[in-house]
């Protein structure tokens, strides 16, 4: 069914960046996904519409203030009640956080629906955090101005995961990171021309041998993995996803 997402958001427009292109695009118009965003400013009740206030105890920036996030949050599981959602849990998108894997948005995914809080300035007052968010999640060690940016690459992330989303073609289960692939990084891809700019295609690539394609990719993939994510290959051959077989592959 399609999966319910409202976003918490003082920039709702930035939004546009995945409803109107894309993937994520062709995916809401099928109904595989559906957005909605709630702009705390439009649940303020005072003339200047305030939304933020100065830290208690001082300090440098502003933090948002807990009642305008608290009716919007509400506002959100509104909507997804009558759409269906009986409990939506909501995320708040915070640089304090464990950064999320692959594991983590396949686990998001299963979701129906979630509620995406973002924020802007030094932070959320940490009672509304402590009374209404089930989920805190980073996307990285660094720091962007607020979580939308965040929230999109989570939204992005998991759409593409959902079923009929990629077609056959370009289907999910060959990413890097995927479990299917082994954890390891994909191989590189090649098209026309043959040559170009002095650089040739592999020759295993114009072989038409499906098996010695098979092979070559694995090999790459597994050279690239081990140059560029020495990690994702020691994981990979805990996890048993690869064995002492595969890693033969490397030195011949
Ligand atoms: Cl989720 N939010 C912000 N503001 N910065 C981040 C982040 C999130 N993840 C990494 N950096």
């Amino acid at each position: 069914m399609t999966k319910q997402y409202d976003v918490i958001t003082l920039f709702p427009e930035m939004f546009d960046a995945i409803a109107d292109s894309g993937i994520t695009r062709r995916a809401l118009d099928e109904k595989a996904w559906a957005l909605k965003c709630w702009n705390p400013r439009d649940f303020t009740s005072d003339k200047h519409r305030t939304v933020d206030d100065r830290p208690f105890g001082g300090g440098p920036g502003m933090v948002m203030k807990a009642e305008p996030l608290n009716a919007a949050i509400d506002a959100g599981i509104q909507r997804q009640k009558n759409d269906g959602v009986d409990k939506p849990k909501v995320v708040y998108l915070t640089p304090q956080a464990k950064p999320i894997t692959d594991e983590g948005i396949r686990q998001l995914c299963e979701e129906s629906g979630l509620i995406f809080l973002c924020g802007r300035y030094e932070g959320i007052d940490e009672r509304l955090i402590q009374s209404r968010v089930d989920i805190e999640i980073s996307i990285g060690d660094y720091v962007l101005s607020g979580g939308e940016l965040a929230a999109m690459v989570l939204i992005d992330a998991m759409v593409r995961l959902l079923p009929g989303v990629l077609n056959t073609a370009d289907s999910a289960t060959e990413d890097s990171f995927s479990p299917t692939r082994g954890g390891l990084l994909d191989h590189p891809h090649y098209t026309r021309p043959e040559v170009w700019n002095g650089l040739e295609v592999p020759q295993e690539l114009m072989s038409g041998n499906h098996a010695g394609i098979a092979k070559w990719r694995k090999r790459v993939a597994m050279e690239r993995t081990l140059s560029r994510r020495p990690d994702l290959l020691e994981a990979a051959l805990k996890n048993a996803v690869l064995d002492q077989s595969d890693l033969k592959i490397l030195s011949a």
